[in-house]
């Protein structure tokens, strides 16, 4: 566990020509280190908490004045990470935020880490794990609804139901573990008539309702699509179109693209991370079947494809190989280039995509690409229950995958429950569960996934 007896400093604004640049203290030692090369404008005997002071920043050592600045004192624990904080508001500029914290290192700062003001305000109690993670939501949040459940879950959304459902999980694990300990009177009995429903009840269902909610991440995490294709039908062409703009290099030799080509665009509002990949077909060049073995790969990875197919040629052996990839898979159809006439047996081998929802389009005029848009989207909103008029709360990947093995280690506790499994058993999967739920605020989680987890932040965060 990272200690928070030493006091850490760090630049906390993006370093590159901005109106200022905010220089962030946090610790024990943060005011009277501040204070050691800060002289405010007015003479102060003591600077006070919550108060914002003009002043200068000087080099103790040369007493060479560097910058006029704003200085604000948070004391403990009404701040950030519920230390004493100190921020520095300074011009802004490199050479000058970096002079000013290799001052304060000078004095017995230390370096702070990616995330680690986050951090203390996590270990110092002040929020739970999944209030630390909504603040790297919010900060890399591409669309208006992201930023929403970004900002639900920093207010406390999972950390509540987190809350309920553990409680629930605590009084049955009570129950279970009163009928171990009296074993003279009817407890037993009772857990194992009732235990089963309420655990399906108090337990399962409601974190099947989390669970669901997931698929609301998609406005906040954006959703990985990929344009597989065989060669020349078009997906350079196609990338270009979504994103209005000549990204990919486009020309009618067969295997232009050869690297992954990644972009952002958004549809209605959700975020769209786009791959334009080389074209699928048997080669000897050792190059483009790298490009190629990438592309399966991001295929094979893919949360939603799209499989463009060439109208004007017929369907071959790569076009379908290529399809299986589609199989339990979100995948749409392209047909394109309906501006040429279709290819004279189109028609009888186009049987094979009928699994598909197929769209007809022309990456050069631009036809059906609006469209295409809309496809993607109702695909993507597809199995997005209208979670949230009930909960609130939408878990991420990692809150996720947590509910699912608490999920099933209570599961297996109603099992027990009923089948005369002993209830040392029972109270054991219970406490599982309960273990499980909480990685979700952080309560039980290794030092290693904490550590995973902040270094996503940035620095002087
Ligand atoms: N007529 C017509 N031509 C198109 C259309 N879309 C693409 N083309 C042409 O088809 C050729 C191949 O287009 P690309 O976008 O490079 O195809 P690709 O699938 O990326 O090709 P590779 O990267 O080689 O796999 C180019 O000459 C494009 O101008 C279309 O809708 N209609
Ligand atoms: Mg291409």
């Amino acid at each position: 566990m990272p200690s928070t007896e030493d006091t850490i400093a760090a630049i906390a604004t993006p370093v590159g020509q901005a109106g200022i640049g905010i220089i962030r203290i946090s610790g024990p030692d943060s005011l009277e280190t501040a204070e050691k090369i800060f002289k405010p404008k007015t003479p102060h005997t003591a600077l006070k908490s919550h108060r914002l002071y003009m002043g200068y920043v000087y080099d103790p050592d040369s007493g060479k004045v560097i910058d006029e600045v704003l200085l604000s004192y948070m004391a403990a624990p009404n701040s950030y990470t519920r230390e004493d904080v100190v921020e520095i508001n300074s011009h802004s500029g490199y050479t000058l935020l970096f002079k000013i914290l290799t001052i304060l290192t000078g004095l017995g700062a230390r370096l702070a880490r990616p995330g680690e003001f986050t951090q203390r305000a996590f270990l110092n109690g002040r929020i739970d794990l999944s209030q630390a993670e909504a603040v790297v939501d919010l900060m890399n949040a591409r669309s208006e609804r992201g930023l929403a459940l970004a900002a639900q879950q920093i207010q406390g959304a999972i950390k509540r139901d987190m809350l309920a459902l553990r409680k629930e999980a605590v009084h049955i694990l009570a129950n279970a573990e009163a009928a171990i300990d009296f074993p003279e009177e009817d407890i037993e009995h009772l857990f194992r008539s009732e235990g089963a429903e309420t655990i399906q009840k108090q337990l399962i269902h409601p974190i099947d309702i989390l669970i669901k909610a997931h698929a609301e991440r998609v406005w906040v995490d954006g959703i990985n699509t990929v344009i597989a294709g065989r060669v020349n039908s078009g997906k350079s062409s196609l990338l270009n179109r979504l994103l209005n703009e000549t990204k990919a290099i486009v020309t009618d030799i067969p295997g232009t693209t050869r690297d992954v080509i990644e972009a952002t665009f958004n549809v209605g509002g959700i975020p769209i991370r786009i791959m334009d990949t080389a074209g699928i077909r048997k080669v000897n060049d050792t190059v483009e079947k790298m490009g190629i073995d990438l592309a399966l790969q991001k295929t094979a990875e893919a949360d939603l494809l799209l499989f463009v197919i060439d109208r004007s040629r017929p369907i071959n052996r790569d076009d379908m190989d290529l399809l299986e990839q589609g199989e339990n898979k979100k995948a749409l159809v392209v047909m394109n280039k309906i501006d040429l006439p279709p290819a004279p047996d189109f028609a009888e081998k186009a049987d094979s995509l009928s699994r598909f929802s197929v769209l007809e389009i022309s990456a050069l005029t631009g036809e059906g690409i609006d469209h295409l848009k809309e496809a993607i989207k109702d695909t993507i909103l597809s199995d997005n229950a209208q979670t949230s008029a009930t909960s609130r709360a939408v878990p991420n990947l990692r809150h996720r995958q947590a509910l699912l093995k608490a999920r099933d280690q209570f599961l297996c506790a109603s099992k027990s429950a009923r089948k005369n499994i002993p209830m040392e058993i029972v109270a054991f999967e219970l406490r599982n569960g309960l273990d499980h739920l909480g990685e979700i605020t952080g309560e039980t989680i290794d030092d290693e996934i904490l550590d995973s987890i902040f270094s996503q932040f940035c620095m002087g965060k």
